[in-house]
């Protein structure tokens, strides 16, 4: 089986960096994590290929050589999803959808043969096990609603029910299918979920207030990956609030963090988002300076006192 995973363009915001990024070679900020981690997920035997539309033109032979492609996206990425939609429908490539734009809106589109929705640990292996017996579904998702469940074909709608899933299954991405040299950092995740609810953010709707977080060992060996893979400099924490568990992230991650960096003499350096309560907590800044993180992502979004 050949999978093209495809990430679209995009538009000109200040998060695209496009004018900020002439002044460095790299040619976009960060590579599209979640299509790494869902790629590391598919059958290992399986051709893959990896083209971010931020970097780099999706040919239509790219598409003639795919048996599926595999798209994510989030909200600002519409108008380029559905320009991939419309090319794949010309060559008569199938498309499987899933990323936070589709999971929050994917009624919007049409021509997608299948959506796998929320977190592929939960839902793609009940997507490929369907595929495997020539009975894959238009829509996969979580939902806790137990009336809702069935996995059995043939059915259009699979209902996983499970709602949230435990990161300790989550793989090191494919980092194989990227060319790191076109990025200007890479990025990991520790995290997902936050405890806060501002209302105009789409993470804990997707992603819950619990926090779940990766074992101390995922992320050393995440670094290692990246570090193997010969990337020096900078390194993203994309989670949503890096501190919304502050004792585990103290207590067994930074450490464990320090540890490596020290032995491995400071090959990058570190930049994540956090709520503002960050400034209350001296231990933990100081930990994270020691652990390498030069600059943090404060959203200060509202007025109101917690
Ligand atoms: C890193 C990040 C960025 C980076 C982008 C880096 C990149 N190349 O991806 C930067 C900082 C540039 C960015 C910017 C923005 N972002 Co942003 N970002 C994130 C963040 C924090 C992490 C994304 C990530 O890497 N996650 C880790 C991976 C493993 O998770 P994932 O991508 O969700 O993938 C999982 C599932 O979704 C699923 N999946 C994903 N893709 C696919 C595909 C298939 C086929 C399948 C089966 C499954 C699947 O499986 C994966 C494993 O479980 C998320 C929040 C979050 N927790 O995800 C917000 C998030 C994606 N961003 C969001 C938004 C709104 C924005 C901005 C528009 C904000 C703004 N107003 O300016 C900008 C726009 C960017 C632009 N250029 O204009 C929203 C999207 C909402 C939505 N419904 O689409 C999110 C969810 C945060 C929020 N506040 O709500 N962002
Ligand atoms: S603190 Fe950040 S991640 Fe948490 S709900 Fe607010 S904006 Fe979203």
């Amino acid at each position: 089986m050949k999978i093209l995973l495809v990430y679209p363009e995009y538009p000109d915001t200040f998060w695209s960096f496009k004018w900020a990024l002439k002044f460095v070679s790299p040619k976009a900020s960060f590579p599209p994590l979640g299509l790494l981690t869902v790629a590391a997920m598919l059958p290992h035997e399986w051709e893959k290929k990896l083209v971010d539309m931020n970097i780099e033109t999706l040919r239509d032979k790219d598409l003639e050589w795919a048996d599926y492609v595999f798209i994510s996206a989030m909200s600002v990425q519409r108008e380029s999803v559905k320009k991939v939609i419309e090319s794949c429908k010309k060559v008569g490539v199938k498309i499987v959808a899933g990323g936070p734009l589709f999971t929050t809106g994917y009624e919007d589109f049409e021509g997608v043969d299948h959506f796998v929705l929320n977190e592929a640990e939960i839902t793609l292996k009940y997507f490929l096990e369907d595929l495997k017996n020539g009975c894959a579904k238009h829509v996969y998702s979580a939902d806790q609603n137990p009336d809702m469940l069935n996995n059995g074909c043939p059915n259009q709608e699979a209902y996983v029910h499970e709602k949230f899933a435990d990161l300790k299954e989550t793989p090191i991405p494919l980092w194989e299918l990227v060319n790191m040299k076109k990025y200007a950092s890479m990025c990991i995740q520790y995290s997902r979920g936050c405890p806060f609810n501002c209302e105009f953010c789409d993470v804990t709707l997707l992603f819950g207030h619990k926090m779940r977080t990766k074992t101390r060992e995922q992320v050393v060996n995440e670094l290692e990956k990246l570090y193997s893979m010969g990337w020096r400099g900078g390194v993203f924490f994309v989670d949503d609030n890096l501190i919304g568990n502050k004792r585990k992230l103290k207590r067994e991650i930074l450490p464990a963090v320090i540890d490596w960096m020290k032995k491995r003499k400071y090959p990058f350096t570190f930049q994540t988002q956090v709520s503002v309560n960050l400034a209350d907590d001296d231990e933990l800044m100081e930990l994270m300076v020691e652990a390498g993180f030069e600059s943090v992502f404060v959203g200060i979004e509202t007025p109101v006192n917690f």
